[in-house]
């Protein structure tokens, strides 16, 4: 069996310089040799020939293994290793030119910051972490979709009533206003037929609209905890399904004028367990000059998340959110999906262009529990773990998953609110190049209702652009400025506190 293989081999071995470095002595220098000598004889009988077809063959090799050098060279990209090999490149395929071009410079080969991202193992993981100077914490791991972590004392009781404190210092203000009245002009801006907006709301694409697809748009867009009961009596009030079949068809939609429902809901008055959140919140800066406990608070959230300092520094500042009895949030994402029309609000300054949409890109969720719940205001994870993800179908007639002040306890994961502990997920996957990648769907999260006492909470966001090179021009552009800032005259420690946007 070897010796097929070995047979196998030779015959696909290419001719090398000394075999035919021997040929052609053989066939010019050597002609008096015996012709007895078979080899020789053998080759001299069609020398010319057989040594012309050797040698195309030759050069036909040696082009060969000069277009595969080319090849692999220019694949990797001059002077790469290859994003498997050198993680830090983390060079993005999609923006690489073809193989056969010549390359010219890649920005995208010169990365410089890279996103480390913490294993979870599987549920139920305990990992170590050393967060502070002589104490260990413990990290567990909650769920993998989305990758979720508790870590329990985190924050001293000290610093908990610290931040409170300072929140209270400070004041709070109402999470949601009543009924925006705003709207209007992003669709004016858009310019979209009735039909495209019906298009756009059909997200099962049947062509007719449930109650669930108005429902979930009529939540994000007028921040409004419409039910489906609550629905149905606003279709009857504005007469808007004649033919009853609860379903909205193209020629009942075109029928209805974009602000209806507004109007609607605005003459009937909303109450505030109707909205989407029910809090009041105010805003930390956690730089420079701030509290020593708030700085120190982000020093950790650092460590924690192990992302470049470069990353979190420039993150929105602390948020620390006061729920009163009978206060909720319902289930909502932190971060949108981010299409190639979307900017990031916190790199907004630094892009070049300008584009229609505006997302929050909170790359890590941290939120920390500064006091123990009497009852109720669990954080929800309601589909963590889920084998799937269908946005349409987490809004039932009978079990709404997105609603917190009903079925809390319908959903996946429930954290319960610990004096101290804190919780943090990714709300993007991983893009595999140590960059961030798609939303995290599964992220899907939300705030109980406050049954008994109140609640007290603080969240840091971290702030990432899925656009790696809007990132880095934007923290060189910060840098810049403090550069420019430090020659000058002390920099305003309050110039990231307008970097926030609340979702
Ligand atoms: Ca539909
Ligand atoms: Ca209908």
């Amino acid at each position: 069996m070897m010796e097929a293989q070995d047979d196998v081999a030779e015959e696909h071995e290419p001719p090398t310089l000394t075999t035919l470095h021997r040929e052609r002595v053989s066939l010019h220098t050597l002609p008096g040799l015996p012709r007895e000598r078979v080899p020789l004889q053998k080759s001299s009988v069609c020398s010319r020939s057989y040594f012309m077809v050797v040698m195309v063959f030759f050069h036909v090799y040696i082009i060969n293994v000069i277009a595969l050098l080319l090849y692999v060279h220019y694949n990797n990209g001059p002077g790469e290793l290859g994003p498997i090999a050198n993680p830090r490149s983390g060079s993005s395929n999609h923006n690489q030119p073809p193989a056969s071009i010549p390359p010219s410079p890649d920005p995208e080969s010169r990365r410089t910051l890279y996103l480390p991202r913490i294993e979870g193992i599987r549920v139920g993981h305990v990992q170590k972490v050393s967060l502070v100077p002589k104490k260990v914490h413990e990290m567990w791991t909650l769920s993998l979709k989305p990758l979720l972590f508790e870590i329990p004392h985190f924050l001293a009781e000290e610093e908990c009533d610290v931040v409170v404190q300072l929140a209270q210092l400070k004041g709070l203000t109402e999470s949601q206003v009543m009924v925006p009245e705003d709207q209007e002009e992003l669709t004016e801006q858009l310019d979209l037929s009735p039909e495209e907006i019906f298009n756009l709301l059909d997200l099962n694409q049947d062509g007719r609209l449930q109650l669930q697809e108005i429902l979930t748009h009529s939540r994000v867009r007028d921040g409004i905890w419409l039910t489906p009961e609550n629905l149905r009596e606003i279709y009857s009030g504005l007469q808007a399904d004649p033919d009853g079949d609860g379903l909205l068809s193209l020629e009942e939609f075109k029928r209805l004028s974009s602000n209806a429902f507004q109007r609607f809901l605005q003459q009937r008055g909303v109450k505030k367990s109707q909205l989407v959140r029910n809090s009041r919140h105010t805003w930390l800066y956690q730089g420079e000059g701030a509290h020593h406990v708030l700085q120190a608070l982000r020093r950790r959230v650092t460590h924690l998340t192990r992302l470049p300092s470069s990353v979190v520094d420039l993150s929105e500042p602390l948020q620390v959110v006061r729920y009163e009895q009978g206060g909720h949030y319902h289930a909502h994402h932190d971060s949108g999906p981010v299409y190639p029309e979307t900017a990031c609000t916190h790199t907004r300054l630094a892009a070049n262009t300008s584009t229609p949409f505006e997302t929050s890109c909170r790359y890590i969720t941290v939120l920390f529990y500064l006091n123990s719940v009497e009852g109720g205001g669990e954080t929800t994870f309601p589909v963590a773990d889920n084998r799937t993800y269908e946005e349409v179908s987490l809004i039932q007639n009978d079990v709404d998953l997105l609603d917190t002040r009903k079925h809390c306890d319908k959903g996946n994961l429930r954290v319960k609110p610990t004096k101290g502990t804190a919780v943090f997920w990714y709300n993007y996957l991983s893009d595999g190049k140590g960059w961030v990648g798609e939303q995290d769907e599964y992220s899907l999260h939300g705030g109980c209702v406050v049954t008994r006492g109140i609640k007290w909470i603080a969240n840091n966001w971290i702030n990432v652009d899925p656009d790696y090179q809007r990132q880095a021009r934007y923290q060189q552009l910060v840098s810049q400025q403090q550069g420019s800032e430090s020659h000058g005259t002390e920099g305003d420690p309050g110039q990231h506190n307008n970097l926030h946007q609340d979702l």
